[in-house]
């Protein structure tokens, strides 16, 4: 087990750490090339996103944000980088270990890889393909590090055990006496070994008579030798995954993307009436910019879905099964629509609710055509990267304008927001409505299939509550007395906002001014300008009332499992 125990530890932590980069880069090109849709890193990581039980992926919502996936991934890579480095460590110790360890990885990146929805087996071809370079890259790495050049191993490289000599460690040679087994050959290897020159240079060379250096085994350890092995590792590693993420089909789908003219709907959305948006400055506008749309969904790298090869099927309690391409999705009858769309994980006051224009083709017009069955309640949709969701027949069929949507505020769905197709409904949170790039959707019944979110603890149904939130002042604010203007937004999709109240210190309710709505399915503006603020600090509560009559409660429900409750408050302090 002493065989190697010159090659210092960082040697060995950089000798797993370039392997494991050989690795992540050979299978990006793998997966380019053979078009498998699984590489390995984000397979082990959507695994650990679905794995990852509901509380710790609620706090690393609340915690992170849109930024989880950043922390996922690059805690992802930091346990990769630890478990590479261990891997060379071993691997300097016993080759067969650093080997062993590999492929345990590799093991556990083809198991993910294979529990993917939709895995077909060509996707393991990229992890096992990887893999086989790391252990190579591995082999050469410490042979660079203990085996002088210009010997003739230089030239008739194989990984055999003859060769392995040093690496093998005690390979064939009986116990774990690494210095038994490579004392046994060492004769033999001296003339290989370098040169030490003049000016402590090592020269290497066959013609050259050998001479040992001072104190040092038959297998020295050589640093120059290996930091040239290892730039050679990380430029093939970076080369073959930059080739790899050229393969992947992003650059054609933006191409396509930005390529697509949105034809113009049969039923286009009036124009915003004026008044929509107050135009005050820190309060989110009516129309939400399509860069600054919150995006919440379970891909780690967000799927590139071709539109030329885009297909949906619609099939289960249907007469006539469907598959429509895009085509034929745009030779439909085509709609634009404002819907405002939020997520049941939005905390009160939270951020991951916004408004955009739709355009595409009627959900239900598309049901209609399939002929939905009777006794049938759920549409089962699933996203390119197997996401499912449940969404009840009923509110798609009611006449609301429930979409299959390509196109968002004038341009074609961004790629993060499902291109080339999503659905929105209008009045279900996303979770069990907005499936992004959508490509199946079977009708069934809540009693026989089950989505996503469901087994997770989130419930099966997701109307919309009435939220409303404040924008203006800011939570923590300094804000000069006098004159001060309460501004923010409330939504209660497909029932419409009646009135928001807002109070100060507890005090009387106050009616907010609400901005023009263009439809029940937007969110409205509110504002009250007329708060006269006095030095101290203060606390300013916002409540909505929806159409129907409903009040929001002052009661407090987190998220789970079905949406939060309660007021938004702010504190300030006017000075
Ligand atoms: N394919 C897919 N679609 C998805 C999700 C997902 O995880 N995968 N998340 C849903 C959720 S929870 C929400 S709130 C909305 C968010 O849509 P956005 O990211 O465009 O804002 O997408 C929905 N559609
Ligand atoms: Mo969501």
């Amino acid at each position: 087990m002493e065989s190697n125990r010159r090659v210092p530890l960082w040697a060995a932590a950089l000798i797993g750490l370039v392997s494991g980069a050989v690795a992540v880069g050979v299978s990006l090109l793998v997966a380019g090339l053979v078009k498998a849709s699984a590489f390995p890193v984000v397979a082990v990581g959507n695994a650990a996103v679905d794995l990852t039980p509901a509380a710790l992926k609620d706090f690393a919502i609340r915690t992170f944000g849109e930024n989880d996936k950043t922390v996922l991934l690059t805690g992802i890579f930091l346990v990769l980088a630890a478990i590479a480095a261990a891997v060379g460590v071993l691997a300097v110790r016993d080759i067969r270990y650093g080997l062993a360890g590999l492929a345990a990885f590799g093991a556990v990146g083809v198991l993910a890889v294979l529990t993917r929805p939709g895995a077909a087996a060509v996707d393991v071809v990229p992890t096992v393909v990887g893999v086989a370079a790391a252990m190579f890259a591995l082999y050469r790495l410490i042979a660079r590090a203990l085996t002088p050049a210009g010997g003739p191993q230089e030239e008739g490289w194989s990984v055999g055990p003859q060769e392995a000599g040093p690496l093998a460690g005690p390979a064939g040679t009986g116990p774990h006496d690494g210095r038994a087994a490579v004392g046994g050959r060492g004769e033999e290897r001296h003339g290989r070994e370098p040169v030490v020159g003049a000016g402590g240079e090592e020269r290497y060379g066959a013609p050259v008579p050998p001479v040992m250096r001072a104190g040092s085994g038959p297998y020295p350890f050589d640093r120059r030798r290996l930091l040239i092995g290892t730039l050679g590792g990380v430029a093939a590693a970076g080369v073959a995954g930059l080739a790899g993420r050229m393969l992947s089909g992003r650059a054609e789908v933006a191409a396509a993307r930005v390529g697509m003219a949105l034809p113009r709907p049969a039923v286009p959305a009036a124009p915003l009436p004026t008044g929509v948006d107050l135009r005050i400055r820190g309060l989110s506008p009516f129309v939400t910019p399509n860069h600054d749309f919150y995006r919440v969904d379970t891909a780690l790298v967000v799927p590139q879905v071709d539109p030329r090869n885009w297909t949906l099927r619609i099939h289960g309690m249907v007469d006539r099964p469907v598959e429509l391409t895009f085509a034929d999705l745009m030779k439909r009858p085509l709609e634009e629509a404002d819907i405002t769309l939020c997520c049941v994980s939005n905390e009160v006051g939270g951020p991951y609710v916004g408004n955009a224009r739709w355009l595409g083709t009627s959900l239900a017009g598309v049901l209609r055509d399939a002929g939905v069955r009777k006794g049938a309640d759920m549409l089962l949709s699933t996203s390119a990267d197997g996401w499912t969701c449940g969404t009840p027949v009923d509110v798609v069929l009611d006449g609301r304008d429930a979409l299959l949507a390509f196109g968002m505020n004038g341009e074609a769905l961004p790629v993060e927001h499902g291109f080339p197709v999503r659905q929105v409904v209008p009045g279900l949170y996303g979770y069990v409505s907005a499936t992004k790039w959508v490509t199946d959707i079977k009708v069934t019944r809540f009693d026989r299939d089950e989505a996503y979110w469901t087994p997770k603890g989130w419930s099966a149904m997701g109307p919309v509550k009435t939220q409303s939130r404040i924008d203006l002042p800011r939570d923590g604010a300094r804000v000069a007395p006098g004159r001060t203007v309460i501004a923010g937004v409330a939504w209660a999709q497909h029932k419409g906002v009646e009135a928001v109240e807002v109070r100060i210190d507890r005090g009387q309710w106050r009616q907010a001014r609400l901005a023009v709505a263009p439809t029940a399915d937007t969110w409205r503006q509110w504002v009250v300008d007329d708060w006269d603020a006095t030095p101290g600090s203060h606390t300013i509560e916002v409540r909505a009332t929806d159409a129907t009559g409903y009040t929001q409660t002052p009661d407090l429900a987190p998220v789970a499992p079905d949406g939060a409750t309660g007021w938004h408050s702010v504190s300030v302090d006017v000075a």
